[in-house]
């Protein structure tokens, strides 16, 4: 399928595939991975920042972007909305439809809670859909909750907030049991138990599959169980702005009918944010792997209201989204395919780097090899590299695509590329949100009563760069006990006199901080009408 200019060097790629099967690559110092990160990671790039002026975060930076989304305007003002015009009176709002939303309503319903989850598109569409290769857990006998805990530490420069890393790790084991009951199908041995497999930064092979749609098939037996136990689901409803009590507390949202634009007033006695996260803002100008619907806005809510956000200056930027050919620019290629035994090479066939890395390494080391290196592939719109995907099947025998990653083959063969013979050309796409907004181990935020968050837009879980895999497995732990423990906590509370308050206030510091804009937020969707 590929045209002639890709030619030479697809040869050179073909000529050293069999030497770079058995080619061990040294793996870096640390000092090496922190030099490469601060010279070619998209985090480390200051001018892509912006100081926030304003709100619990003020004096902290984020992408421009997310600034200026943070800073904006509500979509409303107070005097637009009836508080006394209660559509919606329940336990526990859930604010997302993903698989931590998802998880939450099902924990919560457990509870006895009257639930409700309100999503701006359908239950479903979100990032977890998304996922491919996998969601980890310790639970082999030669692997511990412990070693799992180091590993994504590590991975995460140090940064996590241990109490969260160490719920994350110890609740993973029963985190696959329940998913396993619930009906997931993981890939098992005839003699079922689970495959495992490696990703980049684990120690030990506890990425548990469901073929390469590990994402679509949790979320499809999420969806299932949240529709037959009949927990209400607003489709096509966004929350714009959160509520509270005259007591400070979370107290339901504003909705926003997508379609007529028509407002309602949900209240709550707790409020769950799952929203995912912000892959549609295409910060640095990046393509993303994200759903249609990830524009942080969350993030967004949570700050209006003052909860205070974590780590949100460091995204994820996937080492390899497609990169050619162009209709799927930047759609993930999951980290399966490299578990399973591709690396990746340069223009010349070269192995660059040991195939394992984490993933802010892997990014820069191919970001690396595409600027001032020059040792990338042309695709006609920018430089890219190879993952040699034939290495699969002579490392796994005959068939072990199509077994193993079949959405892989497909998506490709719609192309006319036929991964199992020819190579890909790969370039990192914008992934995932690290940062997010600060919660305690219960899923609480720090400092807004009855506000908790789970998913995505949660950060500190994973520290400033999070492992493969573990996405997954934090919207099932997190939004598990945070249905859980909103549900206990709605029994205890009684809502005060709802406000609004808090617009004007936020209005006020935008003044006084001589901030002038006309942006409004939250984003909802990406606006892609104008560009090229
Ligand atoms: O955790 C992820 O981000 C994941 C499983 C992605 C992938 O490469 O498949």
């Amino acid at each position: 399928m590929y045209s002639k200019e890709f030619q030479e060097s697809l040869k050179a790629v073909e000529a050293a595939r069999e030497a770079n099967i058995a080619y061990e690559p040294a793996r870096m110092t640390a000092q090496e991975k922190e030099d490469l990160l601060a010279a070619y990671h998209p985090d480390y790039k200051k001018s892509e920042f912006a100081t926030l002026q304003i709100g619990p975060n003020k004096g902290e930076s984020v992408p421009h972007e997310l600034c200026e989304m943070l800073q904006a305007h509500s979509r409303i003002q107070a005097k637009d909305v009836d508080l006394d015009n209660v559509k919606y009176d329940v336990d526990v709002l859930i604010i997302g439809g993903g698989g931590a939303g998802a998880s939450a309503a099902i924990e919560a319903d457990n509870a006895g809670a009257k639930t409700m989850i309100v999503t701006k598109l359908r239950i479903g569409d979100a990032n977890t859909m998304m996922a491919e290769g996998g969601i980890q857990a310790a639970d082999k006998p030669n692997d511990s909750p412990a070693i799992h805990f180091v590993d994504a530490f590590g991975g995460g420069h140090y940064a996590a907030k241990r109490e969260l890393l160490a719920k994350l790790v110890c609740d993973a084991p029963e985190a696959i049991h329940w998913l396993n009951d619930l009906g997931v199908e993981f890939d098992k041995a005839p003699d079922g138990t689970m495959i495992t497999t490696h990703g980049g930064g684990t120690s030990r092979k506890r990425m548990h599959a469901a073929k390469d749609y590990s994402g679509a098939e949790i979320m499809r037996t999420l969806r299932d169980e949240v529709l037959n136990r009949g927990i209400p689901v607003v489709d096509f409803t966004a929350a714009i702005e959160l509520i509270l009590d005259e007591n400070g507390k979370a107290a339901g949202a504003v909705l926003m009918n997508m379609e007529t634009k028509e407002l309602m007033v949900a209240r709550a006695k707790t409020v769950i944010i799952a929203t995912g996260g912000a892959g549609r803002m295409h910060y640095q100008g990046f393509p993303t792997s994200n759903h249609y619907g990830a524009t942080a806005d969350g993030l967004v809510l949570g700050y209006r209201v003052g909860a205070k956000l974590l780590y949100a200056e460091t995204l994820q930027y996937h080492p390899t989204g497609a990169a050619f050919p162009q209709q799927i620019f930047g759609a993930l290629v999951t980290e399966k395919v490299r578990s399973l035994g591709a690396k990746l090479v340069n223009r010349d066939g070269k192995v660059f780097m040991h195939p394992l890395e984490t993933r802010d390494v892997a990014a820069a080391s191919i970001i690396r090899e595409c600027s001032d290196h020059a040792e990338g592939v042309d695709t006609g719109s920018g430089l890219a590299v190879w993952l040699d995907t034939p290495m699969i099947e002579k490392i796994g025998g005959e068939g072990t695509i199509e077994k193993r990653i079949p959405a892989m083959m497909r998506m490709f063969a719609s192309y006319g590329i036929d991964i199992r013979k020819e190579p890909i050309l790969v370039y990192p796409t914008l992934h995932y949100q690290n940062g997010g907004l600060d919660i305690n181990v219960n899923g609480m935020t720090t400092n807004v009563e009855n506000l908790f968050v789970a998913g995505e837009a949660v950060g500190g879980i994973h520290g400033k760069n999070r492992l493969m895999g573990n996405s997954l497995l934090d919207i099932i732990v997190f939004g598990r006990s945070a249905g859980q423990n909103a549900a206990a906590a709605a029994k205890d509370t009684k809502v005060g006199k709802l406000t609004l308050d808090h617009i004007a206030r936020f209005d006020a510091e935008r003044e006084a901080a001589g901030i002038s804009t006309d942006a409004v937020s939250p984003k909802l969707l990406p606006d892609y009408r104008y560009q090229k």
